[in-house]
């Protein structure tokens, strides 16, 4: 019975697939390619330091797809991809994680992961150096006060990708809300051109997050702030040897595990800032498949 109904799903998977591909261009694999045959068995990965990517390929290992490719790239290559393969009404398969702007954008799924290779919510935490707390006192507040919802995320990532600068945009998130940001640095003396470093990697979630926690730094408390955009490893390591004083991106427990025990000891978890994430394999929502188990067997 499992099997009649599963091969009535193929055959409705495979008539969407041949209804698309009556108004879509350049599907060189065929209507009724498997779905791997149509990638080309290829899962459109970001930067290779990205826990997201090794949780992926663990999630390959998991469901057997043995032959699948995991393509490194960035965050925007993979946007851009994304971005190409739905203006064609094209599949294609990529890593994808909440909050990020292209959830607004596109009409995209998370595949299921019966399996739960991408391990359960977890949350994103602000990590400093050690000894940050006497050496710069008022940062050290701010940042441990400092946390928002991916609704006030959302806003700042939608205006960049619709192309204001991400300084602006974060400025103005500052400047309309307030409310939040005067309670994050209630009683908080300012400083005076006092210089600090705060460590990023270019994801779209963790550009917004930065810049706001810059501008108040700035704004509010006279800090001169120093952004460096480095990969994930180096920006751990970076608050591990104190060359950095602060991160606002790292994904716990699961997504910087590694990371996160490399360096036990050797820097300060202040803890959540942002709750409410998720990770996975995503596609468009015109994809008839909804399992990552589905890439093997469809
Ligand atoms: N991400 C976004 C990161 C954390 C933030 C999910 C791509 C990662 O995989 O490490």
């Amino acid at each position: 019975m499992f099997k009649h109904s599963a091969k009535m799903l193929l055959i409705a998977g495979v008539a969407g697939v041949l209804a698309l591909a009556g108004c879509s261009k350049g599907n060189s694999a065929g209507a009724d390619a498997s779905v791997g045959d149509q990638v080309k068995h290829q899962i459109i990965g970001i930067d290779p330091g990205a826990g997201l990517m090794k949780q992926t390929q663990q999630a390959m290992k998991d469901y057997g797809l043995d032959d699948w490719k995991l393509v490194e790239g960035s965050d925007a290559a993979m946007t851009a991809a994304l971005d190409k393969a739905i203006k064609n009404e094209e599949p294609i398969v990529v890593t994808g994680w909440t909050p990020h702007w292209m959830f607004a954008k596109y009409k995209l799924k998370y595949l299921e992961d019966p399996k739960g290779s991408y391990g359960k919510d977890e949350e994103i935490h602000t990590v400093v150096r050690n000894g940050l707390k006497d050496d710069a006192p008022s940062a050290y507040a701010f940042l441990d006060n400092f946390n928002w919802t991916p609704d006030d995320m959302a806003v700042v990532m939608n205006a960049v990708v619709d192309g204001q600068k991400p300084e602006e945009a974060a400025a103005d998130w500052v400047k309309n809300n307030a409310d939040k940001v005067d309670a994050w640095v209630k009683d908080i003396p300012q400083e005076s051109g006092k210089k600090i470093k705060l460590a990023y990697v270019a994801w779209d979630s963790e550009i917004a997050s930065t810049n706001v926690v810059k501008q108040v730094l700035e704004q509010r408390l006279g800090y001169q702030v120093d952004m460096m955009q480095v990969e994930a490893g180096p920006m751990w390591a970076g608050i591990a040897n104190g060359s950095v004083d602060a991160m606002v991106a790292a994904w716990l427990p699961t997504t910087h595990k590694d990371y996160f025990d490399k360096y036990q000891g050797q820097f300060e978890d202040l803890g959540p800032n942002l709750k409410g994430t998720k990770l996975g394999l995503v596609v468009p929502e015109y994809m008839s498949i909804s399992s990552i188990e589905d890439l093997k067997t469809k």
